[in-house]
């Protein structure tokens, strides 16, 4: 594990790092569910298994103290109305933030809160992006040409937490609607009193 200084390099239109310890792909395979329209996964998944994002990692330390940061990269696509995103989480350790920095494409980040407050903020080349602890987080590529790039830096102890996300979504969705990006109420998603415990 890392306990010198380091330097690296980010290319930026081939997104990726010059030096990483931990590359993590997600098929279409690998998200059953977390699209909101399961017909058209189903049938997707039926023609084509794409890559619908990717992760590069320094591995440091998991604790509190360190610094995890690495490289995101959503690619571009839809299944039905629904543009590629990543799962999205919370992290473990509730009261850890994140920042995140695009560098390449367009997209937003989809947000909430355990209570169910909810935000999207936009991400495009430049824009830097901070998640207050306590938001749940998913980066939705709505550029379908381009892939979605950011950098991302957040507290070694943090961890994932991808519960509640995977069982029923975010509150809102982002949807391709006749080439127009919609903010779309998930039917699945229930306010947190009425969720069974
Ligand atoms: C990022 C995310 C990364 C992939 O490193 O983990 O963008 O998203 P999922 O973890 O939701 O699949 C981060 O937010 N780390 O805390
Ligand atoms: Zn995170």
């Amino acid at each position: 594990m890392r306990n010198r200084p380091f330097t690296f390099d980010i290319s930026i239109a081939d997104a990726l790092l010059s030096t990483y310890d931990h590359h993590i792909e997600r098929y279409l395979s690998d998200m059953p569910g977390m699209f909101a329209d399961t017909a058209a996964y189903t049938a997707q998944l039926q023609q084509e298994n794409p890559l619908l994002y990717e992760v590069y990692e320094i591995k440091l330390p998991e604790v509190a103290g360190e610094l995890l940061h690495g490289l995101s990269v959503v690619h571009p696509g839809q299944v039905g109305d629904e543009y590629f995103m990543t799962k999205g989480h919370f992290h473990t350790v509730l009261a850890t933030a994140e920042v995140y920095y695009c560098l390449k494409g367009e997209g937003v980040m989809v947000m909430e809160t355990p209570e169910g407050d909810w935000a999207v903020e936009p991400l495009r080349p430049g824009s830097v992006l901070y998640v207050p602890p306590r938001w749940a987080h998913r980066s939705v590529n709505t550029g379908l040409a381009d892939d979605l790039v950011t950098f991302f830096v957040y507290p070694g102890n943090a961890g994932h937490d991808y519960g509640t996300i995977e069982t029923q979504g975010f509150r809102k969705l982002v949807l391709n609607r006749r080439g127009e990006t919609q903010l779309v109420d998930n039917p699945r998603w229930l306010a947190p009193e009425e969720r069974m415990s």
